[in-house]
């Protein structure tokens, strides 16, 4: 395995977090046990012909459920120092809200209390889009300022029952796109009289209101982990120095990271863009809102993965913004990989994988962009960049030899990523963490089991696990530039 070259103005700093991410329904399995109810994920997979490649759904998964005692020792053994994974808000209440389910709650409780035990910090995300299905239902989830209240009960639930044992806390996963994903295909779910082009704004607005209704729940309750949801979105560059693609770029971000950071770290508002585009429908927030949504995320968590060129739209702005069914509505900026002379020497690399089109190998961008965000948003409690990895086609994976799999593009992706953020960091970013995602193979959503973003190999017959060359990279980069001793080989007493 090749060794990073050790380069001495390079760190980082004490105290960085660093460690491996999952999510629930893409993990766990166990889709019937200890009393879980189901969400909208087992409907789109289990009722929506053809959502999945080959139909797959996340029954089994990676079995993690009944796995993580295994899976957290493994991560121990190679030094990892937090294991980032999400509650299943349908097996604490298995209808969303109501009843809850003691049994749930003792089965997180043992996952943190065993990363503990390793010496894994655990990092809690509260939602990671597995909606309980009866709140779709009822009112049509995050479409309905009633989930406020629900998530509010449900986040109450988790921060009282561990409190403090979790140093990092986030409420959302990237509401980007979730609530760009409604809205969600007609006849399987309640229907909504909000046109399917508002949709994802109300869904923004209610993310809104719960997080930072959270952030607030959470200090009442004595909470002293860090807070912050995830956004995520990939760096936007000008495909030419024109002003109407400087223009563009500034609506891309606008609509994406603003939508929600802005609110958050800037004025309790949205983007000024976003105001004039969406003029006409956008949720407004009362001062008193405001208010409150300002200032409730302690780090900028950012799931950042890639780079994309963005462009004006060639037939004009005004016909853009009128045409609602236009796939570059309503930020009218349109978007592009091509690797031109214009780009002005920037490298963004092909994808790897077919499956995963959106991921190309950007990794010269990441210092520009942890810049911008420091420069944007100026999150006081520096960035974490909450997410970010690379799929490579099994195809392309290398034979297992002595249990390792070779995985040479994602290897050098996390090599590269991880002398980016140092870089970012020597030029005095305040970079605070990071998650690779992800911590095994799983279900990738809508791409099903053939997409590849493990640091491990999962063999999904027999359900072993095998570390990748890739993992090996990964924490050769704190072995090699942390501050903090890298533990490998735990052995627990
Ligand atoms: C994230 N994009 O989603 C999710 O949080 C994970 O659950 C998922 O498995 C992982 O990335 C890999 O896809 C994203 O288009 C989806 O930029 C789309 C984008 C980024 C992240």
């Amino acid at each position: 395995i090749p060794m990073a070259s050790k380069n001495s103005s390079w760190s980082f700093p004490k105290g960085f977090w660093w460690g491996v991410a999952s999510a629930a329904y893409q993990a766990e399995g166990a889709a019937k046990a200890e009393g879980r109810g189901p969400s909208i994920w087992d409907v789109l997979l289990h009722r929506v012909t053809g959502y999945t490649v080959a139909n797959q759904t996340g029954d089994i998964a990676d079995n993690h459920y009944y796995m993580y005692k295994q899976d957290i020792a493994r991560i121990a053994a190679l030094g990892v120092k937090t294991y980032s994974f999400s509650i299943s808000w349908s097996r604490i209440f298995p209808f969303g809200n109501g009843q809850i389910n003691q049994e749930a709650l003792e089965h997180y409780d043992d996952v943190i209390n065993t990363c503990i035990e390793y010496g894994v910090e655990p990092s809690v995300t509260l939602f990671h889009w597995d909606l309980p299905l009866n709140l779709q239902n009822l009112y049509g989830g995050w479409l309905s300022s009633e989930i406020v209240d629900d998530f509010l009960n449900y986040a109450k639930v988790v921060f009282s029952y561990y409190g403090n044992k979790v140093p990092r806390w986030f409420t959302v996963n990237e509401p980007i796109v979730f609530c760009d994903d409604y809205p969600l295909p007609d006849n399987y779910f309640t229907n909504t009289s909000i046109p399917k082009y508002q949709q994802p704004y109300w869904c923004g607005h209610h993310v809104l209101l719960a997080h930072s209704g959270a952030y607030h729940l959470a200090r009442s309750l004595g909470i002293n982990g860090t807070i912050s949801f995830k956004n995520n979105g990939g760096y936007k560059i000008p495909l030419t120095n024109s002003s109407a693609d400087a223009r563009a770029v500034q609506r891309a971000w606008d609509f994406n990271e603003g939508w929600f950071a802005n609110p958050t770290f800037i004025n309790g508002d949205y983007p000024t863009n976003l105001k004039d585009f969406v003029s006409d429908f956008l949720p407004d927030f009362t001062d008193a809102e405001k208010q409150m949504i300002n200032g409730t995320a302690d780090v900028f968590a950012h799931d950042a993965y890639t780079s994309q060129f963005y462009f004006a739209p060639d037939a004009g702005i005004d016909s853009c913004v009128q045409n609602k069914s236009n796939p570059l509505w309503p930020s009218c900026a349109n978007t592009s990989y091509t690797y031109s002379s214009s780009d002005g020497g920037w490298n963004v690399g092909p994808a790897a994988d077919p499956l995963s089109p959106w991921l190309h190998k950007a990794t010269d961008w990441v210092p520009a962009f942890l810049h911008y965000i420091a420069d944007t948003w100026k999150p006081a409690g520096g960035i974490a960049v909450t997410e970010f990895g690379f799929a490579e086609p099994f195809e392309v994976q290398k034979t297992i030899k002595a249990d390792i799999l070779f995985d040479p593009i994602r290897s050098s992706y996390y090599k590269d990523y991880m002398e980016a953020i140092l870089i970012a960091i020597s030029e005095g970013v305040n970079v605070v963490g990071c998650l690779a995602w992800s911590i095994f193979d799983n279900l990738e959503w809508s791409d099903g089991y053939q997409d590849k973003f493990g640091l491990q190999y999962v063999n999904f017959t027999t359900q072993e696990r095998a570390y990748k060359a890739s993992f090996f990279e990964y924490v050769n980069a704190f072995v090699t530039y942390g501050q903090d001793e890298v533990v490998p080989h735990y052995v627990p007493s």
